[in-house]
């Protein structure tokens, strides 16, 4: 048992956006003085962001649901929605984020700082204020706001202590990690209890730390005795090296210099760009003071001299406090030597690259009662139909324009589409279908011909209602 929660799956919901307001400025004698509805706010985001004093994802609860707020909807007089506030998960250093439905890595949080959109907040819908333009002074429309992004994902410790409790077996390793931290490692009065590291998050300062209870070591280990090499692998990357020595077996110093010798004997086997156990920084514990007097103990830690040693009782709790903090200092001046050599990764957002993505497609689809038709998709395809308020027939004009001014017409064109021919438009599931009338997507002269342009209706807009039919109305016909 680590002791430690290493993995955790959580749905995140990010908030919805806005919607757009369709507002009218009213003036004394002019009824009809422009448009005035706001904008509607952006959703929230759930983000998953990188922090310094957490050891572990135990603050997470599974399936915990990770809520971002919606936007606020635009209202009269120009006044924009507000913006929803993001969710933010704080998750310690060395947590790798994935799309749980996908297993694609969406991250691997190395430092405190770094974060992620793990789902991305909707688009807040423009007002019919932000919509209005010369030729469209008072559009009778407003954009809506576009859904939050829907995610499960899956957070993973890439479990790396900072500090390795090593020593003989029956030395009080595991006694002393289940004193120091939260991990509840099993405990016995024989040798090996411990048959593979333990991990537990240590908490001094405010700061947590991890710490990894290794096997016990013996003498030969490093020539593969007593399942050495494999318990020696275990800290091949840990920076700070704890001796947990138990002076009432041994005496403490010879102990010392076999653990050092077979540190030595494994140093051959590192990999190139590990550091030599020799540069580590190291403190030496001598355990169960309880069974000792202060005498000795002051005798014990004269022999070690320069090599610093302190006395703990982990059954009496003696002396924890002290180790805690003194520990706490080698792994930040281990962290401070390993800062040197830390490149400067950047934030990493994938759904920011995604979301300007102007790309989309058109691709000539059939199925095997005949039917053909033209799909047009993409991101930026998904959004306009979202946006888009189908039960207003500007709305629907305005969704013609945007397409048109995307190239979407010259494309279909290209793919050799004729008129009455139909075009589904977004998400295959839930497509918007209409029969394509060339004069549908031509764009915003019909704006400025309309003789009612002055509140923005659109003349074309009659015909693109009746055109566009449901799927129902589509199943219908075809049975015919
Ligand atoms: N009196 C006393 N006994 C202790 C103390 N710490 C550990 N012990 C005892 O020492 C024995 C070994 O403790 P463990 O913590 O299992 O030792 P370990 O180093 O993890 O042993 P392995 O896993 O076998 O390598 C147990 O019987 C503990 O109760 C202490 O501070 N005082
Ligand atoms: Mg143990």
């Amino acid at each position: 048992m680590t002791g430690l929660v290493d993995k955790v799956s959580l749905r995140c919901s990010a908030g919805d956006g806005g919607n757009g307001e369709t507002a009218v400025r009213r003036m004394k004698g002019k009824p009809f003085a422009g448009a005035s509805g706001g904008n509607g706010g952006d959703g929230g985001s759930v983000i998953i962001r990188c922090v310094e004093n957490l050891a572990d994802l135990s603050s997470l609860k599974p399936g915990f649901l990770a809520k971002a707020k919606s936007g606020e909807c635009g209202k009269g007089s120009m006044h924009n929605g507000a913006d929803g506030q993001d969710f933010v998960v704080k998750v310690p250093v060395g947590t790798v984020v994935e799309d749980s439905l996908s297993g694609e890595t969406m991250a691997d949080l190395s430092y405190a700082g770094q974060e992620v959109v793990a789902a991305k907040g909707g688009r807040g819908g423009k007002g019919n204020f932000a919509l209005s333009t010369s030729s469209r002074k008072a559009p009778g429309f407003a954009l809506k706001g576009t859904r939050g992004e829907e995610k499960e994902i899956t957070l993973e410790l890439k479990l790396s202590a900072s500090c390795a409790l090593i020593g003989l077996p029956n030395a009080g390793k595991s006694s002393l990690l289940a004193a120091l931290s939260n991990a509840k490692p099993q405990i016995g009065d024989w040798p090996f209890t411990t048959l593979s590291p333990n991990l537990g998050a240590v908490s001094a300062g405010g700061v947590s730390f991890t710490v990894e209870d290794v096997p016990g070591l013996i003498d030969g280990a490093s020539l593969g005795k007593g399942l050495g090499l494999e318990f020696l692998r275990h800290i091949e990357r840990i920076p700070v090296l704890a001796f947990v020595i138990d002076p009432t077996q041994q005496d403490p110093f010879s102990v010392y210099k076999t653990l050092e010798k077979e540190l030595e004997g494994y140093s051959g086997r590192l990999p190139k760009n590990a550091k030599p156990f020799s540069e580590r920084l190291k403190i030496v514990i001598l355990s169960k003071a309880d069974l000792y007097g202060k005498e000795d103990l002051e005798s014990f830690k004269r022999e070690f001299g320069e090599a610093k040693a302190v006395g703990v009782s982990a059954c009496a709790h003696e002396g924890l406090k002290e180790l805690k903090f003194a520990l706490l200092d080698l792994v930040k001046k281990a962290k401070a030597e390993e800062g040197e050599n830390l490149q400067e990764v950047p934030v990493i957002d994938p759904l920011k690259a995604k979301r300007g993505s102007k790309d989309f497609s058109v691709k000539i689809r059939s199925d095997s009662q005949g039917g053909m038709w033209f799909e047009v998709d993409g991101e930026i395809i998904r959004v306009f139909v979202e946006q888009t308020d189908f039960s207003n027939d500007e709305a629907v004009g305005y969704l013609s324009d945007r397409l048109a001014a995307l190239g979407v017409e010259d494309l279909l064109i290209r793919a050799g589409i004729k008129p009455g021919e139909e075009v589904r438009l977004g998400k295959p599931e839930e497509a918007v279908i209409f029969n394509w009338n060339p004069s549908l997507l031509a764009g915003k002269k019909h704006m400025a011909a309309s003789p009612s342009s002055v509140r923005g209706k659109d003349e074309r807009l009659e015909g693109l209602s009746r055109t566009r039919r449901t799927n129902s109305q589509r199943r219908r016909e075809r049975k015919r």
